[in-house]
């Protein structure tokens, strides 16, 4: 496996001069911030990356994300000339050395989340998810505001686009992500680049949209519409783990073992009584998954792909950006670190 860490640039609050210092760090996962979804990257921004990373002795070989426009997911506009854009992008990036792109394809939100900063009684904060502080919000009635939503939509557009969304549904859904997968991947294929779409965080409909990158039935629907490894997963263990009926180890086995997994998200949640969840210390007795069982999964399958600890808590006093900061990210890498030598000498 490949080490990696995300960061967000120059106005990350965590540099690339620490980022280094974590143990068996290779490589950067970012992106081009300074540019909206359907506009092509300027060549320049990409090779500061690179540069960047270079002289920290990182290197900046995997996107996260180049984003889907509303447009394609939703089938309307100027679809095909979207699509190209974004096959721009991948040849941009590739030019200067990315080998995974990361892309989702949730409507109108990425991940949801009620509060960001949910007090442990061990004093650290973390994401979470409660069904209790969801329960009555409908964006189509009110004027809601959940962490982490494009604050660039007024809530009048949120509401054009989940009603679009609700026109469509699950197939029409299938039926944009088809079109653009059968343009994009072999764009991907020509300039090896290995396509990881995240699942959808949570994986189940939020507010009537439809969700389709959620359970194993619909993963094997996404990798059969382009038979290749250039279109394979980014596996976000706590982002599938938090629907119960996931059993996310057999899931990892099978999707390695097919060679499909092109990026690791790894991290820990911990799912309530009542199907709410929060983001836990990495460590299996923290959480509801075992990681150590979905490490040995990727070992024993003889993984090679890219592996980030994902969102952790925010631990020591530490400020940022939630869920990325360094100090409890560092530790999880340090943990997974551990996981897998344990794993590779015990496969010996
Ligand atoms: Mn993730």
């Amino acid at each position: 496996m490949k080490m990696s860490f995300r960061w967000y640039g120059d106005s990350d609050p965590v540099s690339l001069e620490y980022i280094r210092q974590i143990p068996n760090m290779k490589s950067i996962v970012s992106a081009v911030y300074d540019v909206k979804p359907g506009e092509v990257w300027p060549e320049e921004s990409i090779a500061k990356m690179a540069k960047q990373c270079e002289d920290n002795g990182l290197v900046f070989d995997v996107v996260e994300s180049i984003p889907v426009h509303e447009d394609i997911k939703l089938g309307r506009g100027e679809v095909d000339k979207l699509i190209e854009v974004y096959c721009e992008n991948i040849r941009r990036c590739a030019k200067y050395g990315v080998k995974c792109v990361t892309y989702n394809f949730m409507p109108v939100f990425d991940w949801t989340r009620t509060q960001l900063d949910k007090k442990a009684p061990d004093g650290s904060t973390s994401l979470v998810m409660y069904w209790e502080q969801m329960k009555g919000l409908d964006p189509l009635k009110d004027d809601i505001h959940l962490p982490g939503w494009d604050s660039s939509y007024t809530q009048d557009e949120v509401r054009e686009l989940i009603n679009a969304y609700g026109e469509i549904g699950e197939e029409g859904l299938w039926a944009n992500l088809e079109r653009f997968l059968k343009k994009v991947i072999p764009v991907a294929e020509e300039c090896e680049v290995r396509m990881a779409i995240h699942p959808d965080d949570p994986p189940y409909p939020i507010f009537g949209l439809p969700r389709i990158i959620t359970n194993e039935e619909n993963l094997d629907r996404m990798l059969a519409i382009v038979d290749s490894p250039a279109n394979s997963l980014c596996l976000c263990t706590g982002s599938l783990g938090c629907a119960a009926s996931n059993d996310v180890v057999a899931m990892v086995r099978k999707y390695s073992a097919a060679d499909r997994i092109a990026f690791m998200h790894m991290r820990n949640i911990l799912i309530m009584e009542d199907g709410s969840f929060e983001e836990s210390g990495h460590l299996s007795n923290c959480g509801s998954l075992d990681m150590y069982d979905i490490t040995k999964a990727l070992v024993e399958t003889g993984f090679d792909g890219y592996v980030r600890p994902d969102h952790g808590r925010m631990i020591w006093g530490e400020t940022g950006k939630p869920g990325y900061g360094l100090y409890d990210r560092a530790l999880g890498a340090a943990y997974i670190n551990g996981l897998f030598e344990a794993c590779e000498k015990a496969n010996k």
